[in-house]
């Protein structure tokens, strides 16, 4: 399998973040990205290639204007204020607050991100601008018929809505690359995300249309992050009405389980017969991933290939999260051979 993989994921390394009320390292950190990377090198997985340069037109197709200008002078934004440490935002417009975008630099921050684990450094752009390219050129990739392709984004995306920022997240990859797929000519693209957590930006991004199947395997929302969305009786609304289907388990599910949720998904996607899926690959289901509460091991990732390979479909498998640095090169590079193995 061709894997798309850019370096300037180094250039966003944020210091720490704010979890359970105290400053920690941040848990998505470049070294996460370089494993997977190596792990896919020493297995022989296939060619690894720089991305193309799509500019800012597809991510615009995804996010508000507001938002990607927001993302884009944020840092120069935050340099005038004679700031040089990472930006983390602390105040937001919740319940009955005005929907009022402010001019000062901490109130933008709030208004556009929906909690504090998500810092913008002096690289931030440039990584998440190469991070949607690598998911672009990916799907330029299937759009010249490859049946399956990886592209290591880094930052992850799918906690990331059309104009707002958090889990870690900024662009929404696994977005741009399903619009972009629909704008060059396909009619229908399903979404699987098997992250830990639920997609809550790509559900919301997609909510009210049919032309975007969103089905998301995750920790309970009633127990786990982000707390706000995810439950399974979110249905999509409008024409998207019917195409929208979350599987919330609870902690301590392992393989027969959550394999259980992934045949009802993967159902849901055949019955939908799409033009291409694409895989939002978050491998923290791991049962030693560090802020998780799946118990999957990491034979299990072989097997969730080989159900997706199943499918039949051309496919993008986009990185997203997963924190147990040691083993998520082994992880998402077994998804990737489970589904070569049976394609
Ligand atoms: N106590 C992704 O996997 N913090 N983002 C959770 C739990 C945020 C995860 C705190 C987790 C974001 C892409
Ligand atoms: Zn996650």
């Amino acid at each position: 399998m061709l894997t798309i993989y850019s370096d300037d994921h180094h250039l966003h390394h944020g210091a720490a973040e704010l979890i359970d009320g105290t400053f920690k390292p941040c848990f998505e950190m470049p070294s996460r990205a370089d494993m997977v990377l190596a792990r896919a090198r020493a297995v022989g997985l296939g060619d690894v290639i720089s991305p193309l340069d799509f500019g800012l037109a597809p991510i615009r197709r995804v996010h508000s204007a507001g938002f990607v200008n927001f993302l884009q002078n944020a840092w120069s934004d935050w340099q005038a204020l004679g700031r040089s440490h990472d930006m983390l935002p602390m105040t937001w417009p919740i319940r009955r607050l005005r929907d009022i975008e402010p001019g000062d630099i901490d109130g933008k921050l709030g208004f556009y991100s929906f909690d504090a684990g998500a810092p913008i450094t002096a690289g931030t752009w440039q990584a998440i601008t190469s991070s949607a390219n690598v998911a672009l050129t990916g799907q330029a990739e299937l759009g010249k018929g490859a049946r399956g392709v990886f592209s290591l984004c880094r930052p992850p995306g799918h906690h990331a809505a059309a104009d707002y920022m958090g889990g870690y997240c900024y662009l929404n990859n696994a977005a741009i690359a399903a619009q972009a797929m629909l704008d060059l000519g396909a009619k229908r693209v399903a979404i699987l995300d098997v992250d830990y957590h639920h997609g809550n930006g790509t559900q919301d991004i997609f909510y009210d249309r049919a032309d975007v199947l969103f089905t998301s395997i995750h920790g309970h929302p009633s127990v786990e992050y982000p707390y706000f969305l995810g439950f399974a009786d979110e249905k999509g609304q409008g024409v998207g009405t019917g195409f929208n289907f979350n599987y919330p388990l609870h902690a301590g599910s392992d393989w027969a389980t959550w394999g259980l949720a992934l045949q009802d998904a993967c159902r849901q996607i055949a019955e939908y017969a799409p033009d291409a899926l694409i895989v939002s690959l978050g491998v923290d289901t791991f049962k030693d991933d560090p802020i998780s509460q799946f118990k999957l091991a990491s034979p299990d990732y072989l097997r969730m290939g080989e159900v997706i390979g199943r499918l039949g479909l051309q496919t993008l498998f986009v990185m997203e999260g997963g924190y147990a640095v040691e083993e998520i090169g082994i992880n998402a590079v077994n998804v990737l051979q489970g589904f070569d193995s049976v394609s």
